[in-house]
């Protein structure tokens, strides 16, 4: 017997070295290394988290930045509930890529996919090349929630997984339950979800971005 309500499969995408196996590691193992170590092909890691009372379990997919390993992604799409894009605050370079990921996403994915625009190493304040406010007017142009995380130091780790599954649960199962995909129903829904949608996720998301404050 399955022991969580809900499966939803995240993707983290990102250029390499922006630090989405940091990321993925601070959320499923609370650790982080300085040593980085190139993500080789596509590896994932499994988490539960709780949405209104029913437990999620997060597949989620460290991808590899590294263009040698581009032609790999295609397959990993298929299925994806939501996406984690990450940039790293340090680099304006890995800021501007975030418009091929967003084409190559609108390409592979169907549109209502949940993406979370995420600014990872905001610890790393000296050396800082992309201001907050540069992430916050890009994903409110095109209304993707926003969130400066740091694998470092943990700050708002959770929060943006929390948020991109909150926002998956408003969109999946509160706005369309019957057109789950298969296989992500738990066998033994017994309670029906609270009728509002709980906020952070669709339209609201945006309002989430108010509060965002770093490290
Ligand atoms: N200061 C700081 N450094 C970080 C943070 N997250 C990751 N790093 C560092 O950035 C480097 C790259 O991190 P990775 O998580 O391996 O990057 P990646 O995006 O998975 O890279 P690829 O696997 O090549 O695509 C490592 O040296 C990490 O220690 C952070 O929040 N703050
Ligand atoms: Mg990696």
């Amino acid at each position: 017997m399955r022991n969580y309500d809900y499966l939803f499969k995240i993707l983290v995408l990102g250029d390499c070295g922006v630090g989405k196996s940091c990321l993925l590691m601070r959320f499923s193992d609370d650790r982080f290394t300085e040593k980085y170590v190139c993500t080789v092909g596509i590896d994932f890691r499994v988490r539960s988290v709780e949405v209104t009372g029913r437990m999620v379990m997060l597949q989620i997919w460290d991808t590899a930045g590294d263009e040698r390993f581009k032609s790999l992604l295609p397959s990993y799409y298929r299925g994806a509930t939501g996406i984690l894009l990450v940039y790293d605050i340090t680099s304006s370079k890995s800021f501007r890529s975030i418009d091929g990921w967003l084409e190559e996403i609108h390409r592979m994915c169907p549109e209502s996919v949940n993406v979370l625009l995420v600014g990872n190493k905001c610890d790393d304040l000296d050396n800082r090349q992309v201001r907050l406010e540069q992430g916050f007017n890009y994903a409110n142009l095109r209304a993707i929630g926003f969130h400066e995380v740091s694998a470092k130091s943990g700050a708002n780790v959770n929060d943006v997984f929390n948020t991109l599954s909150v926002g998956i649960y408003n969109r999946l199962v509160l706005c369309t339950p019957n057109r789950l995909p298969a296989g992500q129903e738990a066998e033994e829904d017994t309670e029906d979800p609270p009728d509002e949608p709980i906020k952070l996720a669709g339209k609201d998301r945006q309002k989430t971005n108010d509060n965002n404050t770093c490290c």
